[in-house]
Order: structure tokens, then sequence, then C-alpha cells
């Protein structure tokens, strides 16, 4: 397997749905390095340490951290699973993005941003990032401006994943630009 197909597939269990190979998420999201490998090889894929790390370091997202000593790894952002990967609240910058498309467009203008299945809306500090993100769907491609500045003198909390999401709770709608 590619280290492409591969990297989705830890994405899956490492963000989704960990039982599917019989591991299980500590709360902060680690999991046993040795039980990953083993639970993907019994799922009749290939994948040794040596070609994990490649991975974790070569991912185009940096979407993986191994913990200091390579025993433990999680996904920096993205999960469903309900786990706290200590991510602290930082200063938003004024303005940031959201890219997505069109059939999504009347519900969120009537709802705002909401996370739906994961544990955080993903945002992005620019419009490229953005882009990158609405292109992953069919369909005509809309970006929203988040008046995240506004955001934060009211209230709302903002994180920076490791790999540069940007997440928050929810964006009320009167806090969207369509671009
Ligand atoms: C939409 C990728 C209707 C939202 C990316 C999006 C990102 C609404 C979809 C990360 C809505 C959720 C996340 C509302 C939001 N009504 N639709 N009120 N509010 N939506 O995949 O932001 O490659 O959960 O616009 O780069 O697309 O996986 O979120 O279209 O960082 O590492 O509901 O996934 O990263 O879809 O993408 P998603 P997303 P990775």
């Amino acid at each position: 397997m590619q280290d492409k197909q591969l990297s989705k597939f830890l994405s899956l269990i490492l963000r989704h749905k960990p039982e599917t190979i019989g591991i299980t998420l500590d709360e902060h999201g680690w999991t046993d390095v040795e039980k990953l490998l083993k639970g993907i090889c019994q799922s009749g894929r290939n994948l040794d340490y040596p070609t994990l790390k490649r991975i974790v370091a070569e991912n185009d997202k940096q979407r993986f951290s191994l913990s200091p000593d390579g025993k433990k790894i999680r996904a920096n952002q993205g999960h469903s699973v309900n786990v706290d990967v200590e991510l602290k609240p930082m200063d938003s910058p004024e303005v940031l993005y959201h890219g997505t498309v069109e059939k999504n467009k009347a519900s969120i203008e009537a709802k705002g941003l909401i996370k739906g299945n994961r544990l955080y809306v993903h945002l992005s500090a620019d419009v490229e990032t953005a882009m990158k993100v609405a292109s992953r769907r069919k369909g005509e491609k809309l970006i929203y401006e988040v008046a995240a500045g506004d955001m934060s003198r009211d209230g709302f909390k903002f994180y920076l994943s490791l790999n540069g999401v940007w997440l928050t709770e929810s964006v009320p709608n009167q806090y969207l630009k369509l671009l």
C-alpha cells in the first residue's frame, strides 16, 4: 500500500474509528505504536515502524505526532472521537477563512458553521488553504471570511493545532461573510 493510502487509513484510525483495528485512544488521543502496527497488519495491510516514521515525517499536512520516545502516536487534529489533544487557546488573527461548497450555503447562512461529527469547526489562515479544503468536495467552491477578531472579543475561544489548522466550537452566521 502506498504512503498516501496508509496515511488516510491512519487518519481514520487515529481520528474516528480506532475500533476498526481493535485499539483505543487515551484521553489525549494517544495510542501505542506497537499495538497500532499490530492491528494494522492484522487488518491485512502492511506497515512497519520505519514506514510509519516516514509517513509521520513526510505527511503533507503534518497530521500526526509521535511522542518523544517514539512509543505513542496521535493525530494532531480532525477528531470525531472525543479526545483532548491539549490545545491551548490562542489569540486568533482578525480574519480566518472557511472553504466549503455551494450545497452547504443555505444551511451555513441559516445556522452558521457547525462542527458536525468533528470536535471543532476547522478554519484556515489564508484563502489558498481554504480553497484546498473546499476542493476536497464536489461542487462550486465557496470561501467564507470569518470575523475571528470580533468573535474573540465576544468571548469565543480559538485553538491552533500543531499543524496550523484553526479550530473553534462554532461560528454563528453574523461573523460570516461570503467572499
Ligand atoms: C460544512 C481536512 C451545512 C462544512 C481539511 C464542511 C480540514 C455545514 C462540512 C478538515 C454547516 C464538514 C476539516 C452547516 C459547516 N450546514 N454544512 N451549518 N457548517 N458545514 O470534513 O472543514 O485533510 O468535517 O463547510 O483540511 O471540510 O482531513 O470539515 O464542508 O482541516 O487532514 O460541513 O479536514 O483535513 O466537513 O474539513 P468536514 P472541513 P484533513
